[in-house]
């Protein structure tokens, strides 16, 4: 039995739904918040009982960012010592899946943990930000990774280097969210899907998760520096040999598949 002071926790079937609560300052991430998150899901993830798994903030904010509070004092050598923040990829390990239900601000941090979800479902007055340029920094939580993969490099980088906010209807437009549900009916729609999730094979649930995540997360650098490879080693082959010369010699080239 734990006692959690910066979230909340409800068993809904085979669903386990997390509501970040820490309304004075729009669920900012603070430390302790964020252990409470990462012990939830780690226990989630070994309870057979839960088979998915539902991340929600409040009305106003689902996450405003990192506590700004809480960073506002350190130094170079704190953060670099205690790999600051690192236990936050933490939650990209969770093997169950993971819905995010974003009502209203999802900034900074708030929107890396959102992006660390499966899925984002959004309320219709939600807002994905990452404004840490504004704070003379940078996002720290996949934000300049992750988003460029869902939403393209050139907007990612425009709201990376302005601070600008997206709204729910552009993310979805440009796929950083699934869809769109009234922010009233936001949690409700979520524990739906979260429910049919939960109803099938664990297993494969999580076998179909994984697979999706390896598409996800292989880089544009690992794969062109494999298609290089094989590139180079077509010079292996006398038929590209063969093909070149036949170019420069104005003739049909007569490929011998060697
Ligand atoms: N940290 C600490 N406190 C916060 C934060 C925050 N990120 N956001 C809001 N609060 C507090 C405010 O200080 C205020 O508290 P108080 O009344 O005691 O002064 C309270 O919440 C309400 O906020 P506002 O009065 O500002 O509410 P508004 O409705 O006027 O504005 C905004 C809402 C636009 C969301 C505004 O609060 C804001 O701009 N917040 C900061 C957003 C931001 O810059 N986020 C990025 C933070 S940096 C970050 O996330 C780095 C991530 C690093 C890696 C993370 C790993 C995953």
């Amino acid at each position: 039995f734990t006692t959690n002071n910066f979230i909340l926790t409800e068993q809904i079937e085979k669903v386990l739904l997390i509501t970040l609560n820490k309304p004075k300052a729009l669920n900012s991430l603070c430390s302790g918040l964020v252990s409470e998150v990462l012990c939830a899901l780690k226990a989630a993830d070994s309870n057979p009982a839960i088979g998915s798994i539902v991340l929600t903030g409040s009305q106003k904010a689902f996450a405003a960012g990192a506590d700004i509070k809480e960073m506002e004092t350190r130094d170079f050598s704190s953060v670099a010592k205690d790999n600051f923040l690192m236990n936050w990829e933490d939650v990209a390990l969770i093997r169950k899946p993971i819905i995010a239900a974003v009502n209203g601000y999802a900034l900074g941090g708030g929107c890396e943990l959102a992006m660390m979800c499966d899925i984002i479902i959004a309320g219709d007055k939600a807002q994905f930000g990452q404004p840490e340029i504004k704070l003379g920094t940078i996002p720290g939580g996949g934000g300049t990774q992750r988003l460029i993969r869902a939403i393209g490099k050139s907007r990612a980088m425009e709201l990376i280097l302005t601070g600008d906010f997206i709204t729910a209807q552009e993310a979805k437009e440009r796929g950083l969210v699934s869809r769109i549900e009234p922010a009233d009916k936001l949690v409700e729609e979520a524990v739906k899907m979260a429910k049919k999730i939960a109803g099938f094979s664990q297993p494969v649930v999580a076998l179909a998760k994984e697979c999706v995540n390896a598409a996800y997360e292989n880089t544009l650098k690992s794969g062109l520096l494999y298609e290089k490879r094989v590139f180079h080693s077509t010079f292996a082959l006398e038929d590209r040999k063969e093909g070149m010369n036949a170019f420069s010699q104005r003739r049909q080239a007569e490929f011998k598949d060697r």
